[in-house]
């Protein structure tokens, strides 16, 4: 077993049990979603547990928060790119004690602070407001520029998803990055391969996606998303060398779109899912028969 440095100066953990906690955490959040997801009876629920393993990774390991203070100064900054991911972020700040697990079955109704697309101004946690794809790589770029001329140790973490590669707002962001050598910058992106008009190979191929984050002068790893210990192992090389001057990096992540439930992981349609009143307890079945675990409620 090997000790390895945690990236949060009070924990130095091995690996296994890093990569436990980020397993429970993920098996949690992909709980949450469910759970949210039923009080609407539809919502992004596949792109939440797609993307699980990811949040988990990044929320329940490698992020510097204070739970108790959302606005510190000191934290590091994530931003979502993609505001119908919210469900899954939701998801996470519920885990990461930032909001209560009670408040998020208040997802998507009148006056929660938990609107379908994420809003910066309502939920505790919530960096950005999103909706317009591909304008969280530049305002990641803006921030992470201003933290750096503030002298700020924090880092900015971007959740950008693989439609968001068509936007050319992106790539400006990718080229403005790497010319700033804003090293305090670490992307990601949920590779699903899907997008709200069906394939994302027959909306535009984006591929070599590895090739053009390296052509633009990014450090990129490319992982499959929904393997937590390659997950682990791509944001701590990621984070290792991220600094205030330097490359900023970003992590590919390869992922199946409602991951741990396989009633929804063949489902077609599966930008905006509607499911129906009996199926949401075998969704709920199918999580915990995965995991051997209990339910979470
Ligand atoms: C600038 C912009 N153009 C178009 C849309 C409409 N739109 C909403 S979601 C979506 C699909 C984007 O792809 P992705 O985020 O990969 O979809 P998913 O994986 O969630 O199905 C589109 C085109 C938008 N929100 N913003
Ligand atoms: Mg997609």
């Amino acid at each position: 077993m090997t000790t390895t440095a945690h990236p949060r100066p009070d924990v130095a953990l091995p690996r296994n049990e890093r990569l436990a906690a980020i397993d429970e955490f993920a098996y949690r959040l992909r709980h949450n979603v469910i759970n949210m997801g039923q009080e609407q009876g539809q919502g992004y629920v596949g792109q939440a547990l797609g993307a699980a393993d990811i949040l988990a990774t990044v929320y329940g390991d490698h992020l510097r928060f204070r739970a108790d203070d959302p606005h510190w100064d000191g934290r590091d900054r994530f931003l979502l790119s993609t505001g119908h991911y919210a469900i899954g972020l939701y998801a996470a700040l519920a885990e990461a004690g930032i909001i209560s697990r009670d408040e998020l079955l208040t997802y998507g109704s009148d006056d929660s602070r938990l609107p379908m697309s994420g809003m910066s101004t309502y939920t505790p946690g919530m960096e950005i407001s999103g909706g317009s794809l591909g304008h969280g790589l530049p305002i990641a770029v803006g921030m992470a520029l201003g933290l750096r001329h503030q002298d700020s140790p924090a880092r900015v973490f971007n959740f950008l998803s693989d439609g968001e590669l068509d936007e050319g707002s992106t790539w400006e962001a990718a080229m403005s990055a790497h010319h700033h050598r804003l090293g305090n910058l670490i992307a990601m992106v949920d590779i699903n391969a899907l997008q709200a008009d069906g394939a994302t190979s027959g909306v535009l191929s984006t591929e070599p996606v590895h090739d053009k984050w390296t052509a633009c002068g990014w450090r990129t790893y490319r992982v499959d998303g929904n393997d937590t210990g390659a997950l682990l192992d791509a944001f701590d090389a990621a984070i290792a060398e991220a600094a205030p001057a330097g490359s900023p990096a970003i992590v590919l992540c390869d992922t199946r779109v409602g991951k741990g439930v396989p009633l929804l992981e063949t489902r077609e349609k599966a930008h905006f899912m509607r499911i129906d009143e009996d199926e949401w307890q075998i969704c709920r079945d199918q999580l915990t028969a995965g995991h051997n675990r209990e339910d979470v409620r």
